[in-house]
């Protein structure tokens, strides 16, 4: 109001507010602003300056209905302008305000505020500088805590920041535990590996990128075989990659094709198996995923989940291919990203190892052995 006043007069009136963003993407994280429409009223104006003196009398009382109505508007926008101020206050918490909050429900703004005012620092408990900075890494609640706790059974309660972030680099390399990769069989028969997960995560590239790596690099022999026949051009895609590499692909249409695709190729070394992508809801194509895993016995499958995934999608992913006994996790596009808090959510979840993490869309080049070091710094 005040702004208002300076700029248009004491005449001035709000006619409109609303919330509004930043436009783009960065708008999405900015605090909101408001915007206000504000006017006045040239009448009124004019008829103030210059009242002609045989309409003062009415003009007096035409201006006392007049200010009873403005101050009225007055009222009723100053408790709009205090309501929106009060809701601001409360969405311009900072973290460790929010913590406050996180960890007090009941506690009220003004008394949060109060609390930051007397703290002039915030973090003073580096615990909890420690959970804003997991927090902010994507990682579960539940993580963090469990981290906490374990880190507090360390070094208990250490003020030293420096000391907890040392302790949780490793309690982190812990809980990410040691990748493993494909295992080659030793009894001459091929090794068999399926690869499973959303669609669009990377599967087909994953698999050519290894394919690559095990037939260029280490000499192996390998075939493909296709399960993903809900696209013509998720086989055409597969096919591409195996003409390019010269290995051969194997395209299955039902789940009990895969034994015999199998055993057409028992000279190789290591076979890989495309899967289709399944949407979360499909009931009736994971009934189709579940009797393929069934059928193909396969030595090791890899589950495969995008860095870029949200943490609740990710729940979910993870929910729904709980009937998997035995997996790898294997991360895609971690290039993506700028913190790769899923993994250690996943992990986690599952207790299930890392494996291979894939750091662009480049074949062959773009694939590594996930660098629990490299990823635990990161997510710190
Ligand atoms: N940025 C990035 N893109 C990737 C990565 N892996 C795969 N992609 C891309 O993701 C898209 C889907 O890959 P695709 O292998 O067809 O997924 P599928 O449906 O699971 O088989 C393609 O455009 C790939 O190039 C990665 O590590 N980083
Ligand atoms: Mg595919």
């Amino acid at each position: 109001m005040l702004k208002v006043k300076m700029d248009l007069g004491s005449d001035a009136v709000i006619l409109s507010t609303r919330k509004v963003r930043k436009k783009g993407i960065k708008g999405l994280f900015s605090k909101p602003m408001t915007e206000i429409l504000a006017a006045v009223d040239d009448d009124i104006i004019s008829r103030r300056r210059s009242p002609e003196p045989e309409k003062i009398k009415s003009a007096v009382s035409e201006d006392k209905t007049r200010i009873d109505l403005l101050e009225n508007r007055l009222n009723r926008i100053e408790t709009m302008i205090k309501n929106m101020y009060d809701a601001q206050k409360n969405e311009a918490l900072s973290v460790s305000e929010r913590v406050l909050k996180y960890e007090n429900p009941k506690i009220e703004t003004s008394r949060i505020s109060a609390i930051n005012r007397l703290n002039a620092r915030p973090y003073e408990n580096p615990y909890m500088l420690f959970t804003k900075k997991l927090s902010e890494s994507e990682v579960e609640p539940e993580v963090i805590n469990a981290l906490v706790n374990n880190i507090r059974h360390s070094v208990g309660d250490s003020d030293s920041y420096e000391e907890i972030m040392a302790v949780a680099e490793k309690k982190v390399k812990e809980m990410l535990g040691q990748p493993q990769t494909i295992r080659l069989r030793d009894d001459g028969k091929p090794t068999v590996v399926l690869f499973v997960g959303p669609t669009g995560v990377g599967k087909t590239t994953t698999l050519a990128k290894l394919a690559a790596e095990y037939t260029l690099n280490q000499r192996k022999k390998i075939a493909f075989i296709s399960a993903d026949t809900y696209r013509i051009a998720a086989v055409e895609q597969l096919k591409t990659y195996a003409e390019i590499l010269n290995v051969p692909v194997s395209v299955i249409y039902t789940p009990s094709e895969i034994r015999e695709a199998i055993a057409e190729f028992q000279d190789k070394d290591l076979i890989l198996v495309d899967t289709a992508g399944r949407s979360h809801n499909n009931v009736a194509q994971f009934a189709e995923l579940k009797a393929l895993v069934n059928n193909a016995e396969a030595d090791e499958i890899y589950l495969l989940l995008s860095c870029g995934v949200s943490r609740s999608a990710c729940r979910e992913i993870l929910k729904h291919y709980s009937f998997l006994k035995d997996f790898k996790l294997l991360f895609t596009k971690y290039d993506e990203v700028n913190v790769p808090g899923i993994i250690l959510n996943a992990r986690y979840a599952t207790g299930k190892p890392l494996s291979y993490i894939t750091v662009g869309q480049s074949v062959p080049d773009d694939i590594e052995v996930a660098n629990v070091e490299n990823i635990a710094r990161s997510i710190l």
